[in-house]
């Protein structure tokens, strides 16, 4: 059973109602959570505030904050295992696919553990020599997380590493789908040094235990990732109080191929790109946009491919990729597939649920490819959120560009081609936050990550990953004081 966590104890949800977490992979029941009432969040946020205003967190020095981060990357070294175990068992994602998001997740703390030791005040300067002018870089103060059920550690990290690191508290509310491992943080937390009250998780529904997050006055920012209709209803609940937000809402993202490439290399690259994870990334390539003369080939070969990809359970040596996230999710994907088809869309690959009789607990779906698409369609501007790839096809280098920035999405994308110039000025033309030349998929914890247009607002990971969590204060000191003579005081007969 997993409890809540807040001012540092387990607690009980005040209704004692609880949610059964199932594996994806095999329908089976894992784990049971506590379900939070409105009351019981409320109770978090009051422990998240009272440790901001009254506790030690925020005052303590960068070092020090530096110190915890840097100590809770050490015992996530030493957890590791019971963390990817906990990961793959919510998610169905294979147990290497949990080891990598788990190095990324150290990484992370150690990135911030490093950043923020040495990040000092701003001097000003402003020509008088009397005055001393300061930026400081002050914590924003309570944060409410909300996050998904993709990446679910690493998605939590790349909040609470900046926002520890600030000196920041936080009411966190992982999806109800995959608690486990964001739970199993919270003890490394307080094992870490972390002080009780500055870290709280809450568990349930969006409904009911995500919504005081984005609306509750104490609470001063919420950063939310997840989708776009749900980032869209933070943000008018956020307005109410105006708080500071920070969405990370996915993307529709493309993945140009121009005929010049490097064919085996963009091949591969652009299976991995949609298909990783059976599509459940948001920044997976689900907009395969192919160059017109290469098209056939291009497209047989992918196909051809994709038939093959082994689905399976995450401790299965001879798995590729996993199960999708729940039935539901399973269902979603299946109607778009269809309504893609009836659009148009050509089935050259996938498009059903796999035949083996050993995977029909588990909510498994083929990787599908749909040519014959193009920029009005439905499948091609909605994102799937699943191992569907879309196809289209392009003459020109502006054509291309025009295609893969008609999407309301702006979060990656990206160009295959040995000409240089030519995939610098695609890249340039792009409207998204992460642009990959001959690669797809690397990100760093030092560069920035996050979306143009309707894919978010701010960034995560990188210098403004941790700006998001601090208010910048100018401390401007007269070392002379005297007087302005702007209002003489005197009386006018
Ligand atoms: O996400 P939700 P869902 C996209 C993807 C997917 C779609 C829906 O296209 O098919 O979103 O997925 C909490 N107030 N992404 O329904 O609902 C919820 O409990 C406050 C992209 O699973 O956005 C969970 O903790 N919180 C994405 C979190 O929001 C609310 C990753 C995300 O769930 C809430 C996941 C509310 N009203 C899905 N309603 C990415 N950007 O990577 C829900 N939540």
């Amino acid at each position: 059973m997993i409890d809540l966590f807040i001012n540092g104890k387990r607690v009980k949800s005040s209704s004692l109602e609880t949610r059964n977490i199932i594996h994806p992979a095999n329908g089976e029941i894992v784990e049971t959570t506590q379900e939070a009432t409105k009351t019981d969040v409320e109770q978090a946020i009051n422990a998240a505030k009272n440790a901001f205003e009254k506790g030690p967190w925020p005052k303590t020095t960068n070092i020090h904050r530096s110190e915890i981060l840097t100590k809770v990357a050490e015992l996530l070294e030493r957890d590791k295992q019971i963390y990817v175990k906990a990961e793959s068992q919510d998610t169905a994602k294979r147990f290497i696919e949990s080891e990598y998001d788990m190095d990324d997740v150290i990484k992370v703390f150690k990135y911030y553990a490093e950043l923020i030791k040495t990040q000092s005040s701003r001097k000003v300067e402003v020509g008088r020599q009397e005055i001393n002018s300061e930026i400081d870089f002050e914590p924003v103060g309570v944060i409410g997380l909300i996050t998904p059920w993709n990446y679910p550690l690493l998605q939590a990290s790349w909040k609470i590493a900046p926002a520890l690191a600030a000196g920041c508290t936080f009411v966190i509310k992982p999806s109800e789908l995959t608690p486990s491992t964001t739970s199993l943080l919270m003890d490394t937390l307080i094992e870490a040094g972390v002080p009780a009250g500055v870290a709280n998780m809450v568990l349930g529904s969006g409904l009911v235990a995500g919504v005081p997050l984005s609306n509750h006055p104490d609470i001063d920012m919420v950063s939310f990732t997840g989708g776009l209709n749900t980032g869209k209803q933070i943000m008018v609940e956020a307005s109410k109080t105006v708080k500071k937000i920070a969405l990370e809402l996915g993307g529709k993202n493309p993945n140009i191929v121009f005929a010049d490439a490097n064919q085996e290399a963009a091949l591969d690259n652009a299976l991995n790109a949609v298909f990783l994870h059976s599509g459940q990334v948001c920044s997976a390539g689900a907009r395969l946009l192919v160059e017109e003369s290469i098209h056939d080939t291009f497209v047989t070969e992918l196909a051809r491919r994709a038939d093959l990809i082994r689905l399976g359970f995450p401790g299965d040596e001879a798995t590729e990729t996993g199960a999708l996230i729940s039935e539901n999710h399973l269902i979603k994907i299946e109607k778009y597939v269809a309504q893609a088809i009836s659009e148009g869309a050509i089935l050259k690959a996938g498009g059903k649920r796999p035949t083996d009789p050993a995977l029909q607990k588990g909510f498994f779906f083929r990787p599908t490819v749909l040519d014959n698409c193009h920029a009005k369609m439905q499948c091609v501007q909605d994102e799937s959120f699943g191992p569907v790839l879309t196809v289209e096809t392009f003459k020109t280098e502006t054509q291309v560009i025009e295609l893969a920035n008609d999407t309301i999405y702006g979060l990656a994308g990206a160009v295959w081609t040995n000409d240089s110039n030519k995939a610098k000025r695609v890249a340039k033309s792009l409207r998204v936050g992460t642009v990959w030349i001959n690669d797809y998929h690397p990100y760093v914890p030092q560069a920035e990550w996050g979306g143009f247009k309707q894919s978010g607002i701010g960034r995560e990971l990188g210098p403004a990953g941790l700006a998001e969590y601090q208010e910048p204060k100018h401390v401007w000191q007269n070392l002379k004081p005297g007087v302005t003579h702007w209002f003489d005081g005197k009386e006018v007969k």
